[in-house]
């Protein structure tokens, strides 16, 4: 990644983003984020430049956003965001700490963001605009959808796919082959054994459906 970034949004998700883009030598230009409150201030020693509007000072042809909008649960706006600034011509960053392990032949899509101690094995795809957070870790063949959120912890066994715009909470587990739809809340420390339906919670060990 050689362009300069800015971040979207100044809390916590920016934080660790801002820490991996530093290990990663990439210059940032600016945090922007709609929180008045946080105009002025800094966040890991970036200053937050202004709102949204400030991103289109700079041409989409010389910068790379970062989605520092994190989520939690099944919210819209993370990828919100992204579809925002995609309408307008930018491109996102992918971020990749160093310290992640990625099979040769995986697949990251724009924007994907690949947090420390991460692995991900040979075969799998993750999908535009998708966090796979602190040490989560999908085995071989996984296809984890765009907008998707895979917490701190989880560990997804081989051929397992997660739908677009799921929440798989920290430290869940998912055995093989199970394929998680869309729009899915899996609960943190569930232990996920059959597929998950579109737009269905589950909790537990084993998980139960609950609702969302
Ligand atoms: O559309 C937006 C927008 N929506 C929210 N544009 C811009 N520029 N900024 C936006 N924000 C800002 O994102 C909010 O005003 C807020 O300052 C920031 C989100 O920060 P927060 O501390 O609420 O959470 P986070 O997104 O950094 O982190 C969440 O997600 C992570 C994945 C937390 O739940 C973390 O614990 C979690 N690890």
């Amino acid at each position: 990644m050689s362009e300069p970034v800015i971040v979207i949004g100044a809390g916590g998700h920016a934080r660790v983003l801002l820490d991996v883009l530093r290990l990663r030598g990439v210059e940032v230009l600016g945090v922007v984020d709609n929180d008045c409150a946080k105009r002025g201030q800094t966040v890991g020693g970036v200053p937050v430049t202004g709102g949204d509007e400030e991103v289109q000072n700079h041409p989409a042809h010389g910068v790379r956003l970062v989605n520092a909008v994190g989520t939690v649960g099944v919210s819209p706006q993370r990828s919100g965001v992204f579809e925002r600034f995609k309408q307008h011509g930018y491109r996102f960053a992918e971020v990749i700490h160093p310290s992640a392990t990625i099979a040769a032949d995986a697949v990251l899509c724009e924007g994907a963001q690949i947090m420390a101690g991460a692995i991900v094995q040979t075969g799998c795809r993750v999908g535009r605009n998708s966090i796979l957070n602190t040490r989560a870790s999908i085995d071989h063949d996984c296809e984890i959808g765009d907008h998707v959120h895979v917490a701190p912890g989880v560990t997804l066994s081989g051929n397992v796919s997660v739908g677009e715009g799921s929440h798989v909470g920290t430290g869940a587990t998912v055995i093989q082959g199970v394929r998680i739809g869309r729009h899915c809340l899996i609960a943190a420390g569930a232990v996920v054994v059959r597929d998950v339906l579109d737009g269905v919670g589950v909790a537990g060990v084993p998980a139960r459906e609950v609702g969302v």
